[in-house]
């Protein structure tokens, strides 16, 4: 349990993480590398409804998730973690924009809560609320400037973010390496160079004469030329 990452998620939509036992994530889970929790929000109602929204005060457009099952889900989840920081993430597109190099600093976290919202999001008492406890640290995280129609997604957009840069998912840490000097537009940092494989020719277009010379030091040499082209040609 000490040295485990542990990642849970509540939400009205559970079937939303099916894919999380397959590729990758689900073999970091079989291997006993990380555990990953998936909560239903609704199992956390009261009324016959399983209501989990109401009207907006101040009036306005559509509803807001109501604090209080949020808050029993949230304090029921850290107990799977009792001893460890926990880390709320609340998905919004207001939030810190994700990076390569928050998902990095992500890493670092052994317990990671994130909270889906549905609707217009999270009455914000329950950010506030946590931000309030020495065992928690909030953070509101958005995966780009434009509107999902709710938190699930994004949090399998994190999720795998950080769960390939675990100790162990990846099998060939020369992968993650790479991605160190090469990849990612930030920072003035470049983006990949452009992949070849088999075979030399298809449908008349040709794999470059370099990457078939043996010549590790010209290879390394174009390949760095290619990523500084596609990355002063990337669209903004
Ligand atoms: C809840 N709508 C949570 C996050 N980057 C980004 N775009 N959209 C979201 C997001 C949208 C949402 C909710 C209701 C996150």
């Amino acid at each position: 349990m000490s040295n485990l990452n542990r990642f849970d998620a509540i939400t009205i939509f559970p079937e939303y993480f099916a894919p999380l036992n397959l590729s990758l994530i689900g073999k970091a889970q079989s291997a006993g590398l990380i555990e990953i929790g998936i909560h239903d929000l609704r199992s956390q109602t009261t009324d016959v409804h399983g209501s989990v929204d109401d009207t907006p005060y101040g009036g306005g457009a559509g509803m807001v998730m109501s604090p209080e099952p949020w808050g029993k889900a949230i304090d029921e989840v850290a107990e799977l973690a009792p001893d460890e920081i926990h880390e709320l993430i609340v998905l919004t597109p207001a939030g810190q924009k994700l990076t390569q190099a928050l998902a990095q600093e992500l890493t670092q976290s052994k317990h990671l809560i994130f909270a889906c919202g549905r609707y217009e999001g999270i009455d914000v008492r329950v950010s506030d609320f946590y931000a309030t406890q020495k065992n928690f640290k909030v953070r509101e995280i958005s995966i780009g400037d434009y509107v999902l129609g709710g938190g699930e997604v994004a949090t399998l957009v994190i999720m795998e973010a950080i769960i390939r840069l675990l100790p162990g998912v990846i099998g060939n840490p020369a992968s993650l390496d790479e991605e160190s000097h090469t990849l990612i537009s930030q920072d003035g940092a470049l983006v990949e160079y452009p992949n070849y494989t088999k075979p030399k020719e298809w449908r008349g277009l040709n794999v470059p004469d370099v990457l078939l010379s043996g010549n590790h030091g010209e290879i390394a040499k174009w390949r760095l030329e290619q990523a500084v082209i596609r990355t002063k040609n990337r669209p903004s």
